[in-house]
């Protein structure tokens, strides 16, 4: 018996075997929820169709959230296939390279666009096409944000602000879907090594200061986000919603 047996749970966000959307995928599965995956451009469809493979995944399709009609047909597909969708996973984000390494100010009108559109906006786009799905069945929808919409975070700049854009979304999104019986929340990780950090200047001193400074003294990994996604979209999270769950070894209470 598993805490998701039956349940149907589409997943946004798999890269590689380290993205948080990967460590999320094996918690639900190993509570018995069947997965759809999605994956943007042929170079990550060789890395994802494996993963999903290996977990017994039939529906594997593409999903740059940029178009509208890769979203439109994913959502058919899961229509003809399951007839419904209990578990919608958000775990997408992107700004220009140089957006995250120039002083924020110089941010150009199209890199704000193009941060906010695949970080921000998808959440909403993809709410809009899941909620028809999850109608009667009480659904839940999670998206990943980050400590950098909260407080400065130097370099995160142009995401933080899409951050802060998607935690709002999340409570709107709650306030609509909630009389359907959708649930819509998002979990704030501490920093993890996946591909979205790679590259990213000063990295490792980020995580020696994070696991210097936490209540817990240490880092998180991706199983951990795993378990509180399992927790917030199962049944033991039946009355959360509009909720943005810090899973970062207590960092973001410190003052100091
Ligand atoms: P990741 O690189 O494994 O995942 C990011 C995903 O975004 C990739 O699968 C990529 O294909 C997808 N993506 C980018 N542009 C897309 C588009 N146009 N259409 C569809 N998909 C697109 O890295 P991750 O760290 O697992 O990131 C997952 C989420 O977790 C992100 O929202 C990220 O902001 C958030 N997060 C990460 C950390 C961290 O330190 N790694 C901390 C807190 C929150
Ligand atoms: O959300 C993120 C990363 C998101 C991300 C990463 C990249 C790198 C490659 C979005 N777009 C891109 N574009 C690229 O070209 N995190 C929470 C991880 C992260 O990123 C940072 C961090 C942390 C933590 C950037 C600066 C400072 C800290």
């Amino acid at each position: 018996m598993g805490l998701l047996d039956g349940k149907k749970a589409a997943i946004f966000g798999v890269a590689n075997d380290r993205s948080i959307a990967w460590a999320i995928s094996e918690a639900l599965h190993a509570e018995g929820a069947e997965l759809a995956f999605t994956f943007a451009g042929e170079i990550l469809e060789k890395r994802v169709r494996p993963l999903a493979e290996g977990i017994g995944s039939r529906i594997i399709l593409p999903c740059d959230v940029t178009k509208d009609e890769e979203i439109e047909k994913v959502f058919t597909r899961l229509k003809q296939e399951w007839g419904g969708l209990d578990i919608m996973i958000h775990a997408i984000a992107f700004a220009n390279k140089e957006d995250l390494a120039n002083p924020y100010v110089q941010t150009s009108r199209h890199g704000f666009h193009l941060a906010m559109d695949v970080s921000a906006y998808s959440m909403v786009a993809l709410a809009r096409h899941a909620a028809p799905l999850m109608e009667g069945r009480g659904g839940s929808m999670l998206t990943l944000t980050y400590m950098g919409s909260e407080k400065v975070i130097p370099n995160y700049n142009v995401m933080g602000v899409a951050k802060a854009a998607l935690e709002a979304s999340v409570r709107y999104l709650a306030h609509d879907l909630g009389p359907k019986g959708i649930r819509v929340n998002a979990i704030s990780a501490g920093p993890i090594r996946t591909l979205a950090a790679s590259g990213i200047a000063d990295f490792k001193e980020m995580l020696h200061h994070v696991s210097e400074r936490a209540p817990l003294k240490r880092n998180i990994d991706a199983t951990e986000v795993g378990k509180t996604a399992l927790f917030l979209c199962s049944e033991w999270g039946s009355a959360i919603t509009g909720e943005v769950l810090h899973v970062d070894a207590g960092y973001s209470i410190m003052g100091k």
